[in-house]
Order: structure tokens, then C-alpha cells, then sequence
């Protein structure tokens, strides 16, 4: 198949890229490099040495014989080119990762959920705009995130997107619908995320547009079969307070002695999978398109649930780490119970990669093997949510 992996330089493109390089399809890259250039302003680095995306792209071919193309371009802004690299690539499948993804980074300042905003949606609106006036039959997969749906339900699973409701008429019946789960983002980035959500349901209504989201928890790990095949093809690992997300910045914490920072009480409950896991349900994702006429294809992309806290005790009793509770600097509920729907993609064929099983080799892969590298202050996480948490630090 001819892939088109858009935003194909990042944490889940580039191993993404190279799982689906490595099952034969030909792809083409579209990336911006915006994320390299945002460890530059946020004067951090990947824990693992990531290279140059020229090198990966050198690396991989040596190491698989393969060729992947690359293409720099802003899909948010420069319209025409996304319309004519579509136009001559051809792609039966786009996926579309190209979204500035950190809840912190989007809280810092008005400029960075400015920033956020317009990167996002306009990327998002872009790429169906063109899959339109390009005429291409393909199909769109979208990286969404569990946190369109908020952390909390009314006692039930969190449904694979749609929630089926009832409805009083006013001539005294009972219909039943199903409608998108209500959107209850908890940062400008996730409000992003439900945004897209709109744009997806119109363009598959108006144009008939084949498209999947899935709506992933926080992944966590950072090596997949392929980046393992050789240094130059390591993915990234964010540990900072904006980019480093709860799990991975724990091993790392526990790698570098740094008591593991629990924001508030830590009850609360998150979505998890395994990177590795991330690619295999891209690859089911794009082996199982919705037919023509069918409504967006909603997953749930996740494989457990977990408390913070839970977490930070796990790897402190493993690793013999210290936690301390932080005032949290976001605004979210201290404790909540999350239970998800997630049979889509298990039906498909998932086998999913547990944190018992991968935890300890995460320590040791990565975490350890790279401490030396950590800048420990860019551990605490400074984007305040309000002036009430910004008030607590
Ligand atoms: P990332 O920041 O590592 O990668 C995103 C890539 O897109 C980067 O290489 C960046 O340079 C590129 N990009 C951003 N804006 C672009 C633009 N306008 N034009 C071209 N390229 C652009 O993020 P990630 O962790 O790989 O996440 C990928 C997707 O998965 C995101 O949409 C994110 O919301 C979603 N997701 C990630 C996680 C997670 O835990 N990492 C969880 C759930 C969902
Ligand atoms: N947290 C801590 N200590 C830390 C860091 C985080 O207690 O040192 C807490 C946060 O307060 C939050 C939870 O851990 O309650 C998760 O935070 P996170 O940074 O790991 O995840 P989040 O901000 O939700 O974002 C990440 C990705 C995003 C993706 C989302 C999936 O960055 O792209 O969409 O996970 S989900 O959370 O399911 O919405």
C-alpha cells in the first residue's frame, strides 16, 4: 500500500514508519521538524540520542534495504504543497500524527495555545480539505487521544466514541440515537483533539470521506522491533515537564534518583499503552478501513488503566525509588475512576504488551542507559493551568 505518514519524525510517527516500511508498504514522510524545534526553545533533549531524520532515513535503508521518501512541509500552512505532494504520491492511506500533542506546552502562555490552536486544527482541516480536492480514494487514520472524553463517567464504560441516548419527543415517544460521547477536554490540547472530532464527522457526512480515529491513552516505552535494529533508529524519550508524560518520566525519575513527582494526591486514573502496541493497531487500523458509507471509525487505543499513584508505588517498589506528592499545576480532578471499552482493535487481533511485563526492561533498556544525559532541571513540570495553580507551586 502507499502510506502517507504525516507528522512521521515524532515519539509515535517514526516507529510507526518504520513497522510499516519493514511490512513492505511504500511510504512517504511529511514533517515539519516542529518538535526538533521545540526541545530548541524549551532547551531540552530526547533522553535517548535521536539523529538527524536524514540519518535515520540513511540508517534504515542500510539496515532494511528499504527506501522511505521525506518530504519538509507544513501542513497547517502551506495548503498547495500538501494538495500537490497528495496529488503526486498518490497515497491509498494517510495517517496523520501532525499535531503539537503536549496538555503542558499548550498551557504555558496565550502564544503557545495560540500556537496549539491554530497548528492543530488547521492541519487537521487542511488534510481533508486536500483529500477532497485531490478526488484520492484513501483512507484517514487519526492519532486522537482518550482525553476527548474527559476522565470520569456516569457509572458505565467509556463507549469506542458513540453514545447511544434516549430522547423524549414531544409528542410523548422514546427514540433512541447515537450520538459523538460529549466532548469534555481538560487543556487547549485536547480541545484540539475534540475539534477534530467535528471536522471528521462533517467530512465523512458531506464527502463521504473514509475515516478512523483512534482515540489512544498515554503511551509509554520507547523502542518498537524496528528502532531496535540499530542506535541510529532510536525514538525519542521525552522526560521534561511539558513533553515527558506521567509513566516514562517515572522510569526516568527512578533512573536518575529523582523522587518520582506525583502531582496532588495521584488519584488520578489514566488510559496506558505500550509503544510497540501503537504500531500494531496503526497497522490494524489501516487493514481494516470503514467501507464506503460508513460513519468515522471510533477505537479506543488503549490496553490498561492505572491510578498515579498505583504507578509511582509500582516502580518505587521495584526500583526502590522515593515519591513526594507536588502541588499539581494543572486543573483536574484529584481522584477519578476510569473503566474503557476496548474490544475494537483486541477483536482485530491485539495482543497487548502489559506494564508488569515491560517496566523493569524500560529501566534498564533506556532510562539507566541514558541518565547520564538528563538535564535534572528540566524535571518539574511549570505550566500552570491558572492563576490558582500557578498561586499553590
Ligand atoms: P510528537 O510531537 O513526538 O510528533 C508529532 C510530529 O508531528 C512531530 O515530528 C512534529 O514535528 C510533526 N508536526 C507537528 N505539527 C506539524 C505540522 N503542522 N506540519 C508537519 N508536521 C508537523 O507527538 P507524538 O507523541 O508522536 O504524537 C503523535 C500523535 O499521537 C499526536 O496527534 C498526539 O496527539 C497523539 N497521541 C500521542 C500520545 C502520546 O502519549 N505520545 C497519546 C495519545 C495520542
Ligand atoms: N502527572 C503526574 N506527575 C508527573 C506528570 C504527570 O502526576 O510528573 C499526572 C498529570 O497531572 C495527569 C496524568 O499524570 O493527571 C497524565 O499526565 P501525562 O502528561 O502523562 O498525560 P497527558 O497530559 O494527558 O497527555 C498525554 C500525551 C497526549 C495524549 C494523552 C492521552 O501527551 O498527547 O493525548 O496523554 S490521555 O491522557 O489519555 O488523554
Amino acid at each position: 500500500m502507499k502510506i502517507l505518514v504525516i507528522g512521521g519524525d515524532g515519539f509515535c510517527g517514526w516507529p510507526t514508519t518504520l513497522h510499516l516500511s519493514n511490512l513492505g508498504h511504500e511510504i512517504l514522510l511529511i514533517d515539519n521538524l516542529s518538535r526538533r524545534k521545540i526541545d530548541v526553545e524549551l532547551e531540552v533533549e530526547s533522553l535517548t540520542p535521536i539523529r538527524p531524520l536524514s540519518t535515520r532515513l540513511a540508517a534504515w535503508k542500510e539496515v532494511s534495504g528499504r527506501h522511505i521518501g521525506f518530504e519538509n512541509c507544513d501542513v497547517a500552512h502551506n495548503y498547495m504543497r500538501l494538495l500537490y505532494l497528495m496529488e503526486k504520491f498518490k497515497p491509498e492511506a494517510i495517517i496523520h500524527f501532525a499535531e503539537q500533542r503536549a496538555a503542558p506546552y499548550s498551557m504555558k502562555s496565550s502564544w503557545h495555545k495560540r500556537y496549539t490552536v491554530d497548528n492543530n486544527i488547521n492541519a487537521t482541516s487542511n488534510i481533508l480539505a486536500a483529500i477532497v480536492e485531490s478526488g484520492l480514494d484513501c483512507h484517514l487514520v487519526h492519532l486522537g487521544t482518550m482525553g476527548v472524553y474527559g476522565y470520569g463517567t456516569a457509572g458505565m464504560k467509556i463507549p469506542e466514541g458513540y453514545l447511544p441516548v434516549k430522547i423524549a419527543t414531544d409528542d410523548g415517544r422514546e427514540i433512541t440515537q447515537e450520538i459523538l460521547y460529549p466532548a469534555n477536554p481538560g487543556s487547549i490540547y485536547h480541545m484540539t483533539k475534540t475539534q477534530d472530532q467535528l471536522l471528521f464527522a462533517f467530512y465523512n457526512k458531506n464527502d463521504g470521506l473514509k475515516i478512523t480515529d483512534l482515540h489512544q491513552g498515554i503511551v509509554w516505552g520507547t523502542q518498537t522491533a524496528e528502532t531496535r535494529k540499530d542506535e541510529r533508529l532510536i525514538n525519542r524519550f521525552d522526560y521534561d515537564g511539558d513533553y515527558g508524560t506521567v509513566l516514562n518520566r517515572f522510569l526516568m525519575q527512578a533512573a536518575v534518583g529523582y523522587p518520582l513527582t506525583v502531582h496532588g494526591t495521584g488519584g488520578q486514573t489514566r488510559a496506558f499503552i505500550h509503544i510497540q502496541d501503537t504500531v500494531k493497531c496503526i497497522q490494524l487500523a489501516l487493514e481494516n478501513p470503514p467501507q464506503h458509507g460508513e460513519r468515522v471509525h471510533i477505537l479506543n487505543q488503549m490496553t490498561e488503566t492505572h491510578r498515579v499513584r498505583d504507578l509511582a508505588k509500582m516502580i518505587a517498589d521495584k526500583t526502590g525509588a522515593t515519591i513526594e506528592n507536588v502541588p499539581n499545576p494543572r486543573k483536574e480532578a484529584a481522584e477519578n475512576d476510569l473503566d474503557v471499552e476496548n474490544q475494537r482493535l483486541l477483536g482485530l487481533g491485539l495482543d497487548p504488551i502489559t506494564l508488569e511485563e515491560g517496566l523493569m526492561s524500560e529501566v534498564t533498556e533506556i532510562a539507566r542507559k541514558y541518565a547520564d544525559r538528563c538535564d535534572l532541571t528540566k524535571i518539574p513540570c511549570v505550566s500552570y493551568w491558572n492563576d490558582d495553580t500557578r498561586a499553590k507551586r
